[in-house]
């Protein structure tokens, strides 16, 4: 896999940087995605788990699906992927990561400039108090778990049909319009709002890498395309990021 120089070159430091990541980027700690040959929804279906009419029919199979899932996520560990994203962090002064990923990975590799656009799958939120409260416990000791207040909790993630954070989302368009250089990385770029985000980062004049395993309905609008596991290409391009920006001129 070749990192093109133009690409490298568009990694200016001083600029404004923002890497937005889905599912992939944590296929290789041992996270299922969700679409492709092994993704979640070839064995379950969205509808049944991943919606707030499936939670009202049988909020027990919901909570059953997300303990399972808590438990294969609570063993998972940040990959390559994850730690090289964290140290752009310390590398970009102007960097902001957003993710679509509900696993906290991110977060544990080191990143503290995150916005978790879909929520956290540690965070339980009270469906009649609305009150947020994490918990790490695998598996949790009751199903489905209830607030003190009787009510039950959900997962806080958004669901398909659910308006994403108001707050998040204002943040997100901002960065995204504001950005120089957009890093996309490991989504199948189908779920929206966030689907969006590359074209409009593309429209608004940032330069536009995306880094995923296949071709994308984003891939032929985006400045580069890069084929291959993040694990691999995003060590080797930060590599290529402090060769050329350590020199000092970029040249
Ligand atoms: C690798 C790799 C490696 C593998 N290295 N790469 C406009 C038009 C049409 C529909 C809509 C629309 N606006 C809204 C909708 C409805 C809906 C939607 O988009 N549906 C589409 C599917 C058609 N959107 C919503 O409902 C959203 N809400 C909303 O917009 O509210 C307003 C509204 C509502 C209704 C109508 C209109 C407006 C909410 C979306 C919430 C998504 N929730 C989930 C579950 C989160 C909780 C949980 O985890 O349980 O979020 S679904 C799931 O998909 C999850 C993900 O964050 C999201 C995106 O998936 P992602 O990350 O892209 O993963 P994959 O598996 O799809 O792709 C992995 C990629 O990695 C692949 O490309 C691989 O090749 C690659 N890969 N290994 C690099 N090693």
């Amino acid at each position: 896999m070749e990192i093109p120089d133009s690409m490298i070159a568009a990694c200016d430091p001083s600029k404004q940087v923002v890497v937005l990541t889905g599912a992939g980027i944590s296929a290789e700690s041992g996270v299922p995605t969700f679409r492709g040959e092994d993704g979640l929804w070839k064995r379950y279906r969205a509808e049944d788990l991943a919606t707030p009419s499936a939670f009202q029919t049988n909020p027990k199979l919901v909570w059953e699906w997300y303990d399972w899932r808590r438990g294969i996520i609570g063993k998972a560990e940040p990959n390559p992927g994850h730690r090289a994203i964290a140290e752009m962090e310390g590398i970009f002064p102007h960097f902001c990561l957003i993710t679509q990923n509900v696993d906290g990975l991110h977060r544990r590799a080191g990143n503290t400039e995150v916005i978790e656009i879909h929520g956290n799958l540690w965070d339980l939120r009270c469906v009649a108090e609305g009150t947020v409260r994490e918990d790490t416990r695998v598996p949790l000791p009751e199903i489905p778990p209830l607030c003190e207040c009787g009510a039950l909790l959900r997962p806080h993630v958004v669901w398909f049909g659910e308006s994403l954070d108001q707050e998040d989302l204002s943040r997100a368009y901002r960065l995204i319009e504001g950005c120089n250089l957009l890093l996309v990385v490991g989504t199948s770029a189908v779920v929206q709002p966030v689907a969006s985000f590359p074209l409009m980062a593309k429209q608004a004049g940032a330069f536009v890498v995306e880094v995923n395993m296949d071709p994308t309905p984003i891939s032929p609008l985006v400045d580069v395309s890069l084929h291959g596991k993040a694990g691999e290409i995003l060590p080797a391009l930060l590599e290529k990021i402090r060769e050329y920006w350590g020199r000092g001129d970029g040249a």
